[in-house]
């Protein structure tokens, strides 16, 4: 045991603390010496109490030391060059940091079982795109039909299915050498897919309740897994909802790809693209070329920045 510093990465977090991942294993500890249970400093708790929900998220690079035999603390904790955050449960106004320190979010959602949700992808989208990261769509369960589309606005798309094995390859590709957090609703197949992804991950998976047709989560806590031909995937606890955290209302327009395309050629620059006249959205609405669910999708967020507001 020293006061000697060192680089460390959360890998999870619990009501007392984190574990950490070492940069450089210690003899004796879980995970050939990489894995180790830290508590956070006073000093780092005080500073961001009011505003996230814990003063370290998964993900997170940290300076550790090592206080007793299978025991740490996190003395600092390293400015993070991206996030994927929502509001708290509790508190809306306070920030949730899920992941810290990714490239990319994978949206899962299933193609049935439960009920495939446009309006959860894109409000997800949205967030991505507020957060200046990359997304990977991922459609799962597909065993269980077909979909009617191949592609969805320019986004990377893959189908899979983690019971028949297809898309996996793909998917893998997409995850090797990035950091990617992995998000959807319960039960959609999010820790099965990395389990057929990485074999000997052991993830737990739950089974979706017959009668509501919802998930169970199984996962209740992120967890970032390093993966064995370079990169990480961070497999998060299922969401019912997506929140948008921090993201203001004349924002919204440039988070949707393809209404942000149309957007330019709008008769007014701050168009809401809801009631003005020469609406090139509206247009596109009603020539077919912009997707209706995806203008419902943008409909419902902006109504609730109003209630929000209002
Ligand atoms: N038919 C079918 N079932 C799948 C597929 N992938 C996962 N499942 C099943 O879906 C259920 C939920 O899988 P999980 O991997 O636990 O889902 P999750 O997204 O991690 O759920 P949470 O941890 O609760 O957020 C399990 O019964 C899986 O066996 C798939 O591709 N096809
Ligand atoms: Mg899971
Ligand atoms: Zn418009």
């Amino acid at each position: 045991m020293s006061e000697e510093e060192r680089g460390a990465i959360v890998v999870r977090l619990d009501a007392k603390g984190c574990l950490v991942r070492l940069d450089e294993p210690i003899e004796g500890l879980p995970a050939d010496g990489h894995e180790l249970w830290c508590g956070v400093r006073g000093r780092i708790h005080l500073r961001d109490r009011r505003s996230q929900k814990s003063p370290v998220a998964v993900g997170d690079r940290v300076t550790v030391i090592h206080t007793q035999e299978d025991r740490g603390a996190v003395v600092s904790v390293h400015p993070r060059r991206s996030t994927l955050s929502r509001p708290s449960k509790r508190h809306g106004k306070v920030e949730h940091v899920m992941a810290a320190n990714v490239d990319q979010v994978v949206i899962v959602s299933a193609l049935d079982d439960p009920p495939f949700n446009p309006a959860l992808v894109d409000r997800m989208l949205a967030v991505v795109e507020f957060s200046k990261l990359e997304a990977v769509i991922v459609v799962n369960k597909m065993d269980l039909g077909e979909v009617a589309f191949d592609e969805a606005m320019g986004y990377r798309t893959v189908f899979t299915s983690a019971v028949d094995g297809r898309g996996l390859d793909t998917l893998r590709e997409h995850l090797t050498g990035k950091t990617s957090v992995v998000a959807g609703h319960s039960g959609v197949g999010k820790s099965s897919l990395l389990n057929a992804v990485q074999s000997g991950l052991g993830l737990a998976v739950g089974l979706v309740n017959k009668v509501t047709g919802r998930g169970r989560h199984t996962t209740t806590a992120a967890v970032w897994i390093p993966l064995v031909d370079g990169g990480a995937v961070i497999d998060t606890a299922g969401v019912r909802e997506f929140g948008l955290f921090g993201i203001p209302a004349r924002d919204l327009p440039w988070l949707f790809r393809d209404i942000a395309a149309l957007a330019p050629e709008c008769r007014y620059p701050d168009c809401s693209h809801t009631h003005e006249p020469e609406c090139m959205v509206q247009e596109a609405l009603l020539e077919g070329d912009l997707a209706p669910f995806r203008f419902d999708s943008y409909l419902k967020i902006l109504e609730s920045f109003e209630e929000q507001d209002g």
